[in-house]
């Protein structure tokens, strides 16, 4: 009897698997100064309200804020200044792509993170204009040290994610909707500790890849000294095929509950780095010194490994 019951999972199973993955092709690769040319920064407020000014380009730049070698680029926190009363915050950066993306694949080469008590990095996608109807992808984000890896959609009403997927991260909150619990969208635990901070560092970092189209969006990560490290991912070259880079550790289908492709508009990759805020603020641990902003404030020395260092982002395209 069983075998009958299993029959027609396997058919199931190969024809959704079709959807899974697709070869793709560099459209981009930004590494160095490219990053210059690629991206531009918004010395905006924050808009999540944290203890930071975010500054311009040349700012960035004569203040070694933003440094580039040519494979290398550095985006920190300041960590030599008290912050002086009256201004918004710490020094920091916030960079967004010139370019906008649909369907594509986004790999992230990166050699440390941000770390330290009041951080709040994030690596993300999203339609400054059209938010939240444009959609928000968080690939890599956390705060204060805390945990492993948080990846989250957060989109407008009417997109809810099923309970059980392909995936190895577990589901938080399933309604991806901004409007419910404070903007807390359908995040994705990962489980590994080397996804994030300290960890993520000690072991010198790693790959985030983002996949999205119009039936699926994967995030996945592998720390740098994995040894399933799929090889198209380590070289960073010319193609990359999704096919052969397993479960993902965070997956939202395209389902009747969501439609992807009505949630999404085309979204730019932001780069930021803000102080308290929030969430970071919000729950600011016992095990952190002080008060968030009294740390930021008068801390300088704890933001030393407050810093991003790429490698390179390649972009990839289905043509
Ligand atoms: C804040 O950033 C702006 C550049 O965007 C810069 O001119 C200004 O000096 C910064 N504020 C402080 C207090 O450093
Ligand atoms: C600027 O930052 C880079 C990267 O962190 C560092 O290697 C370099 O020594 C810094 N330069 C100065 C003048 O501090
Ligand atoms: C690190 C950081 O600043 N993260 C935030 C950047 O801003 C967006 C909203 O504007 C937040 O969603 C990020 O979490």
């Amino acid at each position: 009897m069983s075998v009958y019951i299993r029959a027609p999972l396997f058919v199931l199973f190969f024809g959704a698997s079709t959807v899974f993955g697709a070869t793709y092709h560099n459209a981009e690769h930004i590494a160095g100064a490219g990053f210059y040319s690629s991206f531009n920064f918004e010395a905006i407020a924050d808009p999540t309200h944290g203890r930071v000014n975010y500054t311009d380009q040349n700012t960035a730049i004569s203040t070694n804020l933003t440094f580039s070698s040519d494979n290398t680029f550095v985006l920190r926190a300041d960590h030599q200044s008290v912050v002086p009363a009256g201004s918004a915050g710490r020094n920091s950066v916030r960079i967004a792509s010139k370019n906008a993306y649909t369907t594509h694949v986004a790999l992230f080469d990166i050699a440390h993170m941000p770390q330290g008590c009041g951080t709040w990095p994030a690596v993300w996608e999203t339609n400054e204009v059209l938010w939240p109807a444009g959609g928000e992808v968080d690939i890599l984000e956390g705060i204060n040290d805390q945990g492993t890896n948080q990846a989250t959609l957060h989109t407008s009403p009417g997109c809810t994610m099923p309970a059980s997927r392909p995936m190895t991260g577990t589901p938080g909150q399933l309604d991806c909707n901004t409007a419910v619990n404070g903007n807390t969208g359908c995040p994705v635990v990962f489980t590994p500790p080397t996804s994030y901070g300290p960890t993520f560092n000690a072991n010198g970092g790693g790959w985030y890849a983002i996949e999205r189209t119009n039936n699926f969006i994967s995030v996945w990560f592998w720390s740098r000294n994995d040894p399933t490290v799929p090889a198209d991912v380590r070289a960073g070259g010319s193609t990359v095929d999704t096919d052969n880079w397993g479960t993902p550790a965070g997956y939202w289908p395209s389902t009747s509950t969501c439609d992807l492709e009505s949630h999404f508009a085309p979204n730019n990759i932001i780069i930021n780095l803000t102080l308290c805020g929030d969430w970071a603020g919000a729950v600011y641990p016992a095990s952190c010194p002080s008060t968030c902003m009294d740390y930021v404030d008068n801390n300088p020395a704890g933001f030393v490994d407050a810093y991003f260092q790429f490698n390179s982002i390649n972009i990839y395209s289905l043509c």
